[in-house]
């Protein structure tokens, strides 16, 4: 059971709440895939992959990307029951789409790179602190249907 101060949970409400989703969750996806170019295994039939600029501009990724966010949102809303709101989520990406669990971390760096340049000064080290305690949760929450 994780524990989280008030500035934890003040700060990942808040962060979410002040975040666009569609700006967000595309240009971390994105990222994800120019970055560890692996993960693209994953979006065969999401249509041209073929370099950076492919991949910034191909809608189906840019789609995905704001699912990728309003999943987060399940767990913004259930941050003491993380676990549990994956639960399924996790049974999916391992059973159905059989996406190697240590791609959640990769993509939870690319989401914190994104917000960091979206926030600027205003990602302090306490803010960081709080999102990659919430990111650590979730990537180990997402993991844990894997057997
Ligand atoms: Ni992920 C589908 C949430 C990481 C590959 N993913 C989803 C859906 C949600 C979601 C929500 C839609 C489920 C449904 O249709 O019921 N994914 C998340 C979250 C993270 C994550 C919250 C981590 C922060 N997914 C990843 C990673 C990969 C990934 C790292 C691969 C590298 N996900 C997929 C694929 C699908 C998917 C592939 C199916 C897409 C489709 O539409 O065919």
């Amino acid at each position: 059971m994780v524990e989280w101060t008030d500035f934890e949970r003040d700060t990942i409400q808040k962060l979410f709440a002040n975040m666009n989703y569609e700006d967000v969750g595309p240009a971390a996806l994105a990222r994800c895939l120019v970055v560890y170019p692996w993960t693209q295994r994953y979006f065969g039939n999401f249509g041209n992959l073929y370099n950076a600029v492919a991949i910034a501009t191909n809608p189906k990724i840019a789609q995905h990307g704001i699912t990728i966010l309003h999943g987060l949102d399940r767990a913004v809303k259930n941050m003491d029951n993380i676990k549990e709101t994956y639960a399924e989520l996790s049974m999916l990406h391992s059973e159905k789409l059989h996406v190697d669990p240590d791609n959640f971390k990769l993509l939870s760096d690319c989401l914190t790179i994104v917000l960091a340049s979206r926030l600027g000064k205003a990602f302090t080290g306490d803010v960081q602190a709080a999102f990659q305690k919430f990111l650590g949760v979730v990537v180990s929450s997402l993991g844990r249907q894997y057997h």
